[in-house]
């Protein structure tokens, strides 16, 4: 399904998600970067609430379990504790982050950067998304799609932050355990790498008046290709878009744009493949005499939970006699850049083969329901004073 952030789809996601919340009496309200949040009052407001949730946007071809699954188990607890007239101290609130993913608009996870005021919505009013959208347009659109969820200010108090997430990767599967908790997350890098060369004829140019882009694009990623991965089992680089103007059978190409996403869990790795990968850019480019751009889009360090909220976590398994097992995430997520203001972990479920960002992605219902009922479990201890 394509749902990418601040689209349409994206937009009619959120209004079905207020229209359900209006529907229980639960109150809602977004910030100035569109994140929403859907509230059930405690007993006692003056308390931080406890945040639950994730994200609605997803992948071009992306499934229907990364990101939703989180947010609507998280409107599920809500929905759990009204049945059962539970009142917590604490407020509990669900939150759906803007552009998680950023593959429209890069960098990803941008509601949850300015949730921690490591964002710049004003500098990312104009960037362009991949089909020529204007951020500042597509975020105004989505704000005024939602009349009734008044815009309040951005950064709010909260006690702790827990979010449920399909393991994206193959783990919990192989080992048949149906909940991950989940200690950390590797860091990620992005760069957008940009070649200009000078269109030219494809049949009457020799080698040495070539100026190839698209060639010099090839010689850099093939090298990175056979240096990085194959030397370190941890390393994960990937090249995930590529435009070629003015992309013509018989055109040598005139400019060349590729991204490069690159992943590590050590800090210091992750920038060492980095400068390797702008080496090796650099030298391709100069070997081929053309000129490169090369912009770094995303910036993600590795990071690990709180371990009290691990810990919570650890009981609701326990409390509920559900077997588990720690990991760290490949995939980034919000949980990371929200713990650098309140405590935060997250809690994984398997998805079929591993398989995610891909529309064959599949969570089967007894596993839905574990990671919900995980989070209700997590979230009453969390909220109760
Ligand atoms: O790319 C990621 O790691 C996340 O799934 N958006
Ligand atoms: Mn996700
Ligand atoms: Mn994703
Ligand atoms: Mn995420």
């Amino acid at each position: 399904m394509n749902r990418q952030a601040l689209s349409t789809e994206d937009r009619a996601a959120r209004k079905r998600l207020a229209e359900l919340a209006a529907g229980r009496g639960f109150s809602i309200h977004q910030d100035a970067v569109a994140n929403l949040f859907i509230r059930r009052d405690g007993s006692n407001p003056s308390l931080p609430p406890v945040l639950i949730g994730s994200h609605l946007d997803s992948q071009p071809t992306g499934g229907r379990f990364d990101g939703a699954l989180g947010t609507l188990s998280a409107f599920e607890v809500l929905e759990a504790l009204e049945d059962a007239g539970v009142i917590t101290e604490r407020a509990v609130e669900v939150v759906s982050w803007t552009n998680e993913e950023g593959s429209r608009f890069s960098p990803g996870c941008m509601g949850s950067m300015a949730f921690v005021d490591v964002g710049d919505i004003a500098g990312w009013q104009d960037i362009r998304g991949v089909e020529g959208a204007r951020f500042g347009d597509e975020l105004a659109a989505t704000l005024n799609a939602l009349p009734e969820a008044r815009v309040q200010p951005i950064g709010h108090s909260i006690s702790a932050f827990v979010e449920v997430h399909i393991e994206q990767g193959p783990v919990l599967e192989r080992a048949g355990v149906p909940i991950g908790i989940v200690t950390g997350v590797q860091g990620t890098k992005w760069l957008e790498i940009t070649f200009t060369g000078e269109a030219a004829h494809a049949g009457t140019t020799p080698l040495e008046f070539r100026k190839d882009p698209l060639a010099a694009a090839i010689t850099a990623i093939a090298r990175l290709q056979q240096a990085v991965m194959p030397a370190d089992p941890l390393a994960r680089l990937t090249v995930g878009r590529m435009t070629v103007e003015p992309s013509s059978v018989n055109v040598i190409p005139s400019k060349v744009t590729f991204t490069i996403d690159i992943r590590h869990p050590e800090e210091d790795v992750l920038a060492s493949i980095e400068a390797r990968v702008i080496a090796e850019c650099r030298a391709s480019a100069e070997d081929h005499a053309l000129d490169a751009h090369i912009e770094k889009r995303f910036d993600m360090a590795p990071g690990t939970f709180d371990a009290a909220i691990v810990d919570v976590i650890e009981n609701a398994c326990e409390s509920l006699d559900i077997p588990r097992m720690k990991l760290v995430s490949g995939a980034f997520h919000d949980a990371l850049f929200v713990s650098r203001v309140a405590p935060a972990a997250m809690i994984f479920v398997p998805c079929r083969d591993g398989i995610s960002h891909n529309e064959s992605e599949f969570v089967s219902s007894e596993n839905i329901e574990t990671g919900a009922k995980v989070l209700l479990q997590t979230a009453l201890s969390l909220a109760q004073g």
